[in-house]
């Protein structure tokens, strides 16, 4: 007898005419019917994750890259619980993901039943779209809806389905047409560009502060700052849209930030901030007169004051200002930044000498320049929230052909090696490098048993320094001695090798370049654990009198629980990287 057609099978079939090749998740009970679908299916594939958190963040990863809607699922109750990080995450930056939440059988529902939770309840704030199919007929339009809201946000989008309702027979639905939407021109008002040409003929010294909104328009914006003589600061975001190619550039704002964009910021009579969300207002310059691009106009003006707003795409706003800007008069103010960055990196973030090489434990900004250099020009990196964050950040050169995808806007830990897993089975063939930290990587070492099962080639570059650095370096500069941040020294190399990964430990910096050569000429995954320098500070570009009273209370706190050798280590480590004046 052949087998009706189920509503776990239309939802399958949805996925896949709207682009869905994977859907990451762990299998069971309620959800089973789904799973069951999709090895009937061809053109998707079930990926076996360990942790449904690791599920959302591959799905965000591979949505992030392609552009298509991605697709995780977890369980009723814990299972579908277990993605609520990894959807975070998605839905902040912005990428098509959707989630199956699987649920208790419809008729318990309400009665605290074995594994009841709410998940169309639980998801609503990190979604764009959280329902619950109750019936066969209401099915298709709401998956459909659910499509729509995840590629057009875009963001996540969430469907719970009882069990017993994925079992229904489908109900027949119009055909569907549901790949990715033309994203739309959004042109701004020519009032508003006119004003802001007015402001920046106006200003004498203009600063162009750059986010991921710039993505698209690289050549535009190179091209006005060459006009008005405005140097290039950007966010961590933007940094790989923007950095590249660009004479313009003085580096990057923020906690993690380098070289001379603080200056240029407070330096400018008109800040420019073109595609920026960037959080940290304490970075942005408030006696500035600034005007704001964006897109989203719930952006316009949240983190900064803002004297002149544009709504629209930056690029289109770009082409339309062009004509309307005079060329600038005087070039001082950008050749001046343009300097004071070369300096800047030459001093702090080229501080890296010979000695270097020598030195034990591995200097993770060694590893990190030694990383970029060994890279493939399209390589894509994924990168932990921690200190890789930092070193990714200053050492990993954009080139508009490499891609860097972290936590960058959620901030969570544990994401490097399960973006890239989404990131590897979203271009095979790519080299996809995962730069972890040791406490990120044993959050969620399971993963390492998908890579295996998969045979992922995913290079994890380890930055093992057996503590947790970025906490650590918080501690301090609140004055706070470092408490509960230590690990215990695991040879993780030795963990990855009885799971059959390629794997070395490194503990001297001259082992480094070839351990990294070797791993990413191999087939499958590898790890390269480094045993890097605990002690290796990254110090803000704007370091204000009160971080300095803290680090120096934390130091004697130190030195009075007579952690002196510490702070002769921690001098020794980072002498290198204190700004010189
Ligand atoms: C899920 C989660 N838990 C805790 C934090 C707070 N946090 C931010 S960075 C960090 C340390 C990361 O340690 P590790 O991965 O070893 O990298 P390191 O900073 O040592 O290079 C912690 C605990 C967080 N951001 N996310």
């Amino acid at each position: 007898m052949a087998r009706t057609r189920s509503v776990a099978d239309q939802l399958v079939g949805q996925l896949v005419a709207a682009g869905v090749r994977h859907i990451y998740g762990i299998v069971g009970d309620s959800l089973n019917p789904v799973v069951d679908a999709v090895r009937r299916t061809d053109g998707i594939e079930w990926v076996q994750v360990r942790h449904e958190e690791a599920g959302a963040f591959a799905a965000a990863a591979e949505a992030e890259l392609t552009g298509t809607l991605a697709v995780c699922a977890g369980s009723c109750g814990p299972g579908n619980l277990h993605l609520i990080n990894g959807l975070y995450d998605a839905n902040r930056s912005r990428v098509p993901v959707l989630a199956i939440a699987s649920h208790i059988p419809s008729e318990q529902i309400g009665t605290q039943y074995f594994q009841e939770t709410h998940p169309d309840r639980l998801f609503t704030e990190c979604s764009v779209y959280s329902e619950m199919i109750s019936s066969a007929a209401q099915a298709p339009r709401v998956i459909r809806s659910a499509i729509h809201h995840a590629y057009g946000a875009p963001g996540v989008a969430v469907l719970t389905l009882p069990g017993d309702v994925a079992d229904l027979e489908a109900r027949p639905a119009a055909p569907d047409i549901l790949t990715r939407p033309k994203a739309p021109r959004v042109i701004p008002a020519e009032e508003s560009v006119g004003a802001l040409a007015d402001a920046i003929n106006g200003a004498k010294n203009v600063t162009i502060f750059a986010g991921a909104g710039t993505a698209a328009a690289h050549d535009d914006v190179i091209a006005l700052a060459d006009k008005i003589a405005a140097p290039i600061g950007h966010s961590l975001r933007g940094k790989e849209h923007i950095q590249y190619d660009n004479p313009f550039d003085v580096g990057m704002s923020g906690l993690l930030g380098y070289g001379a964009c603080q200056a240029a910021l407070e330096g400018a009579d008109l800040l420019l901030m073109l595609g920026t969300d960037f959080p940290y207002d304490q970075f942005l310059p408030g006696g500035v007169r600034t005007a704001q691009v964006d897109i989203e106009p719930t952006r316009l003006g949240r983190r900064t004051r803002m004297d002149l707003a544009v709504l629209g795409d930056v690029g289109e706003t770009v082409r339309a200002l062009l004509p309307l800007v005079e060329r600038a008069k005087s070039r001082q103010f950008l050749d001046s930044m343009v300097s004071r960055h070369a300096r800047a990196m030459s001093g702090v973030v080229g501080a890296y000498t010979k000695d270097v090489e020598r030195h034990t434990p591995i200097h993770p900004e060694y590893v990190a320049v030694t990383l970029d250099e060994e890279a493939s020009q399209d390589a894509v990196f994924t990168v932990d929230t921690g200190m890789c964050n930092v070193w990714a950040a200053r050492y990993i050169t954009p080139n508009g052909r490499r891609r860097v995808i972290g936590s960058f806007l959620h901030g969570s830990m544990a994401n490097a090696v399960p973006h890239a897993i989404g990131a590897a089975l979203a271009h095979p063939g790519r080299q996809v490098i995962a730069m972890a930290g040791d406490g990120g990587l044993s959050m969620l070492l399971g993963e390492l048993v998908t890579l295996k099962q998969y045979e992922l080639p995913v290079k994890i570059v380890l930055f093992d320094n057996a503590t947790l650095a970025m906490v650590r370096l918080e501690m301090l500069v609140e004055g706070l001695p470092s408490f509960a941040t230590d690990s215990p020294k695991i040879d993780y190399a030795a963990v990855a090798s009885a799971m059959g990964i390629h794997a070395v430990r490194v503990e001297k910096p001259t082992d480094v370049q070839a351990a990294l050569r070797d791993a990413l000429a191999q087939p499958g995954p590898a790890l390269v654990d480094l045993v890097t320098d605990p002690r290796a500070l990254a110090l803000p570009p704007k370091i204000t009198g009160k971080q300095i009273a803290g680090f120096t209370t934390a130091m004697s706190k130190e030195i009075l629980g007579g952690g002196m050798a510490e702070v002769m280590a921690m001098a020794r480590s980072n002498l290198r990287n204190v700004p010189r004046p």
